[in-house]
């Protein structure tokens, strides 16, 4: 298990909301946002979880909620991510990269970030039906449709069907059981959703695990072999234009601000890492 529900969750998610419809934020700031009603909105995020066993949550728990803060991105900027969950990079670098989008800075992405929430049946005094004391850790194989996991799946299918022109995404090239995980997020619900009419290309952004404590290149994959090959080609039969680079400097430079005595960076870092 792990943690519990965040405290004064209810307040967390009321200040967010109320910084991104006041366009306070930097992001994307649609008409439309302006006029959400934040007790509204938090009241039905909880809604379909409240008082509910955290492992059953109904998949369109949300779907009021995300239907009152869908995710937006703009054109050509839609960025996913896989398998680099240690260092935060795709966020940060999406931050301060106008030209990339990724969940967590579209309106439920930002208001739900590094919260903990899921439900009670037992109620603990709070009166609100949640588990403030644990809650499943949603990758647990026995407990897959827990209330967190499934919150960002919604969120996440909801932001590959908007997207538009240019995707991307960036996948640990190190990761173990190879870089496109067939059980990820991005592999059965972001990749999928995607649509073949509008998405202009997909582009793939290979890194190197800067969080291994000794870079392991036995393990690393390219863009052409493994999982990615394999992702390409599954793209391309649906149709996609697929493009894919290693250690992209778009990424890269975060990384290297981080790390920079890393092997994979520095003036003889491209092509064939020194180790
Ligand atoms: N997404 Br804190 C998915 N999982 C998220 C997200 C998020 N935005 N935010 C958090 N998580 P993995 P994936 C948690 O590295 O392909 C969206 C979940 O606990 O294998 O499954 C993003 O749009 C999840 O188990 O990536 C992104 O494109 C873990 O972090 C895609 O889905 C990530 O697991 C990534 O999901």
């Amino acid at each position: 298990t792990g943690p519990g529900t965040t405290s004064n969750i209810t307040d967390i998610l009321t200040g967010r909301c109320e910084e991104y419809r006041k366009c306070l934020l930097g992001e994307p700031c649609l008409p439309f946002y302006r006029n959400v009603k934040c007790r509204a909105a938090v009241e039905s995020f909880f809604k379909g979880i409240r008082n509910m066993d955290p492992c059953a949550t109904p998949d369109n728990a949300y779907d009021e909620f995300l239907n009152m803060v869908p995710p937006t991105t703009v054109r050509g900027t839609t960025m996913f991510w896989s398998g680099v969950m240690g260092n935060n990079i795709p966020q940060d670098v999406a931050q301060v990269t106008p030209e990339f989008s990724v969940l967590e800075e579209t309106f439920p992405g930002y208001m739900a970030g590094n919260l903990s929430w899921c439900g009670a049946t037992d109620g603990d005094g709070t009166g609100l039906g949640l588990n403030f004391t644990v809650c499943p850790t949603w990758t647990s194989e026995t407990c897959p449709n827990n209330t967190k996991a499934a919150f960002w799946a919604r969120a996440s299918k909801m932001l590959a069907t908007q997207a538009v022109g240019d995707v991307y995404v960036v996948l640990n090239a190190q990761r173990a059981g190879g870089a496109f995980n067939n059980g990820s997020i991005f592999a059965t619900i972001e990749a999928p959703n995607l649509n073949q009419d509008v998405v202009t290309n997909v582009a793939i952004y290979l890194i190197p695990d800067f969080t291994l404590p000794i870079p392991n290149e036995m393990y690393r994959e390219t863009c052409t072999n493994g999982s990615v090959l394999y992702l390409q080609n599954f793209l391309m039969n649906m149709n996609f234009n697929v493009t894919c680079e290693e250690n992209p400097k778009e990424i890269m430079w975060l990384q290297c601000a981080r790390f920079a005595n890393s092997p994979y960076c520095g003036p003889y870092a491209k092509g064939t890492p020194v180790v």
